[in-house]
């Protein structure tokens, strides 16, 4: 039986909107725990992971908070190394999107360790591929990839062994439709493979996910970074940065029931729910739901 791992990090140092922080309680009042049961997995919760308060601080050198997440970080990569090292599925319940260098450092020294391919397949409005020198905000949020493809602050890169975490093959992103002037400059110099909201429009969700899932074989290790924002904030008001124009709600089940058929998921970010800002908890409960079918619970043959 496979053991989901859930890790909560309950912070928004890498964000300007407070409220992200109060995501992992809002994830599992929504029930994470037992969806994930009701499906016959083992599920541990690990509980909350612990660190440094939001100092509530203006940019250092294009940069907020970098000390602070830089400790999360460190947190969520011991923590996810430790769930894969004894095989479970580790699911990061963040906290915000600057999370996701921790996390996917982690697999990425799994996987090379392991021998296996990884897949990083980032749902979300945004690309995130920022670095401080570009960031129109300063939020480390908006930087993961760029500090997973080895651009970043020292404090922030090569945490996986190697100066660069993943290669840009090793990434697709869907979703997304807010993207930063020079951002859009680093996406192109990168090679980076965006499936956009257009994309999604002219050739349908199905299209978009058999060319990411095209190259996944049995010896690939695929990690979902789930943006809830990535959804449209008409379904799930409780994100910080929201922008409309997402997805669909069968759109977004079709991907994830897609990510599912391959059988390949062996880990998961689940970020920036903000509770502060969300309507009676349904974003959680949206991701929840979302989540069980990531997991294959809308498969009938299962
Ligand atoms: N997220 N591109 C904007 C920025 O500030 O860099 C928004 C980033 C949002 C990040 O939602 O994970
Ligand atoms: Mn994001
Ligand atoms: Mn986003
Ligand atoms: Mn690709």
């Amino acid at each position: 039986m496979t053991t989901v791992s859930l890790i909560g990090a309950p912070t928004d140092v890498g964000a300007s909107v407070r409220g992200a922080g109060m995501g992992p309680d809002a994830l599992r009042v929504a029930g994470i725990g037992e969806a994930l049961r009701a499906h016959r997995f083992d599920v541990i919760d690990r509980g909350n992971l612990a660190g440094p308060p939001n100092p509530w601080r203006a940019p250092v050198n294009g940069m907020r908070h970098l000390p602070e997440v830089v400790a999360w970080n460190r947190s969520v990569f011991e923590a996810v190394s430790t769930a894969l090292a004894m095989e479970h599925v580790p699911l990061l319940m963040g906290g915000d999107h600057c999370l996701a260098i921790g996390s996917i450092s982690a697999v990425a020294r799994h996987c090379r360790q392991h021998r296996r391919n990884l897949r990083v397949v980032w749902l979300d409005a945004h690309t995130d591929v920022n670095t401080e020198a570009i960031s129109p905000s300063g939020n480390l949020h908006g930087m993961p990839v760029a500090c997973l493809l080895g651009h970043g602050p020292p404090d922030l890169v090569g945490w996986s062994g190697e100066r660069a975490a993943l290669q840009p093959g090793e990434i697709d992103f869907i979703g997304i439709r807010s993207v930063d002037a020079d951002e859009k400059q680093a996406i192109r110099a990168l090679g980076l493979q965006v499936f956009d909201m257009r994309h999604i429009d002219e050739h349908g969700m199905r299209n978009t996910m058999t060319e990411v899932l095209q190259d996944v074989d049995e010896d690939t290790h695929i990690h979902v970074s789930f943006d809830l924002d990535c959804l449209d904030p008409l379904d799930a008001p409780g994100v910080g940065t929201g922008v409309r124009g997402g997805p669909t709600y069968r759109e977004m089940q079709l991907c994830m029931e897609m990510v599912a058929d391959t059988g390949r998921l062996r880990s998961l970010d689940v970020v920036e729910i903000n509770p502060a800002l969300d309507v009676r908890n349904r974003t959680a409960e949206l991701a929840v739901d979302f989540i069980q079918s990531l997991f294959g619970a809308s498969t009938l043959a299962r």
